[in-house]
């Protein structure tokens, strides 16, 4: 991701074809070439006019969206949170994924939500889930699970959050091979799971944070 205005679209970190069976080749065009960018080129239509927010960083955006001025502020609000959504979204699926995070992450899920299937029922049934961990103190983080309700990651900006791993949920995610079976796509989701990437975001996260770090 660029540091900042004009945001272009990431490459996708692998083949289009490289998710199958679980997600097809056409579903991973349609979602990141269309759905993905146009939150980029939204994002960069409401700061075109705004010079004096080009030099603004997306995890800055996503912070201090508060600040900018009336006309632009939601539609910033939601198209940097669809962005940074969809960056992480894509970067933490894998063609071959590991089988299990990593001990001290596993410690923190086990710790949070009784095992890596207590995360997982938490994630299954929410809107349109992140998973979160945050400093309790020095060395240990927790691990919890929010459901977005509307696209900005960030409704939770005066917290020191460290997104792991989100789902999205929205139909066109998944319709092409799945249809109406959510609960299908879920589980192909899940066994899709980067857990060494979702890791090392978890690992990344040594002190309290001020600041989202990049996907
Ligand atoms: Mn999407």
């Amino acid at each position: 991701m660029e540091a900042h205005y004009p945001f272009t679209l990431p490459p996708l970190p692998y083949a289009y074809d490289a998710l199958l069976p679980e997600l097809d080749e056409r579903t991973m065009h349609f979602h990141h070439d269309k759905h993905f960018n146009t939150y980029v080129e939204n994002l960069n239509k409401l700061l075109q006019d705004h010079p004096q927010y080009h030099d603004w960083s997306l995890e800055r955006l996503m912070q201090d969206w508060p600040e900018l001025p009336e006309d632009i502020r939601q539609g910033v609000r939601n198209n940097a949170g669809g962005v940074y959504n969809h960056d992480l979204y894509f970067k933490t699926l894998h063609p071959a994924p590991a089988s299990a995070p990593g001990p001290a992450l596993q410690q923190a899920i086990d710790r949070d939500f009784g095992d890596l299937q207590g995360l997982k029922a938490a994630m299954r049934y929410c809107g349109t889930p992140l998973a979160y961990s945050f400093p309790e103190a020095e060395q240990e983080k927790s691990v919890t699970v929010v459901e977005l309700k509307e696209k900005g990651t960030v409704s939770l900006r005066t917290l020191p959050l460290t997104p792991l791993l989100g789902c999205d949920v929205w139909e066109h995610a998944y319709y092409l091979p799945y249809q109406n079976r959510r609960d299908e796509y879920f589980e192909a989701w899940w066994r899709l799971v980067d857990w060494p990437g979702v890791t090392l975001r978890y690992g990344e996260l040594t002190s309290p944070r001020t600041q989202y770090p990049a996907p």
